[in-house]
């Protein structure tokens, strides 16, 4: 699905206004700091297309922003993912792989409705969702127990949760949107009660760590990948905290008994192989919180965005 596959669009994105937490705007420089794009180029051969800016979008971000349907920062975000869905689907519509370092996971709204979109135009097609997360990110705004809209994008990207402001998400069309069963999850282990009851009621495919547990990380994969089809574009959206504290210490909402580094590699590298990967997110690095593992955060995002472009044990 990609006319140019060796060609990395990159955007890196300094946004924290998804949650409350200072620190996870510090992730895209961290990650490119620690050699992570010289890696790409250098050793998997590909040609990189970056601004070589972080985008934290200063002059978006509003001095007034009350809540709105006990939605925090709604402007911001909706502002913030509105730009970058535009940036996503100009690197998604000339064919390229669409790389975004993040930022907190509200930034999911621009681009999985920036490759949505560029999809639909470029092959007339659906694309599928994997979304590696501790949690789910479904809540609506009445549903949300936070008001963090980094806990509601696949709400709004599945229009289980609708807002007709165009500042407040009103931008969003149908050509942004994602078929809820195109959604598979990985890693799920705190989901919040009216999160559940929706995936139990739309039959969304969830895999949580009991079903890791159950059937090990190769047939979960195996049946994830069964159930999106051998003939559909992914875009892979990796939420760190979907691993274990252990290996990934520093991010603003740490469950413990998640994936180890290794099944998140595993992860990204079967998704690689099917050859339908057309983007990904890697989300929710705060280098600030729990310092001491802050370079072993960094260094396992850096390993799984590797895995997911290619590179391989032997
Ligand atoms: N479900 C909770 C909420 O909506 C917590 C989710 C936020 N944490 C994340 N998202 N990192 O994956 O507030
Ligand atoms: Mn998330
Ligand atoms: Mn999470
Ligand atoms: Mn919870």
């Amino acid at each position: 699905f990609l006319s140019k596959p060796n060609q990395l669009g990159v955007v890196a994105v300094g946004f924290n206004g998804g949650q409350c937490k200072l620190g996870v705007e510090a992730a895209p420089m961290a990650l490119i700091e620690a050699g992570l794009l010289t890696q790409l180029k250098d050793d998997l051969d590909y040609e990189i297309h970056h601004d070589d800016t972080v985008h934290f979008y200063e002059n978006l971000i509003p001095a007034e922003d009350p809540d709105h349907r006990g939605m925090k920062k709604p402007r911001a975000v909706s502002a913030v993912t509105e730009r970058l869905s535009q940036q996503v689907y100009e690197h998604a519509r000339e064919g390229k792989f669409v790389l975004t370092l993040g930022g907190d996971h509200s930034i999911a709204i621009g681009t999985v409705s920036g490759t949505a979109k560029a999809i639909r135009e470029r092959l007339g097609r659906e694309m599928a969702v994997i979304w590696v997360d501790a949690h789910a990110d479904l809540n609506t705004p009445e549903m949300s127990p936070s008001g963090n809209i980094h806990g509601m994008p696949m709400a709004f990207l599945t229009r289980l949760a609708r807002e007709d402001r165009r500042d407040i998400f009103g931008w969003l069309q149908d050509e942004h949107t994602i078929n809820l069963r195109k959604l598979v999850y990985i890693g799920l282990r705190d989901v919040d009660r009216g999160e559940k009851q929706l995936l139990r009621e739309h039959g969304i495919k969830a895999f949580s760590m009991h079903d890791v547990d159950r059937y090990g990380i190769g047939k979960v994969v195996e049946m994830a990948l069964a159930h999106i089809g051998n003939d559909t574009p992914i875009h892979l959206s990796f939420d760190v905290d979907g691993l274990d504290p252990q290996w990934a210490p520093s991010t603003g909402t740490p469950v413990r008994g998640g994936l180890t580094l290794r099944e998140g590699d595993f992860i990204c590298e079967c998704v690689h192989e099917t050859g339908n990967l057309i983007a990904m997110d890697l989300v929710e690095v705060n280098p600030s919180l729990e310092s001491l593992g802050a370079s072993e955060t960094i260094r396992a995002g850096c390993s799984l965005v590797r895995s997911a472009l290619g590179d391989t044990l032997l």
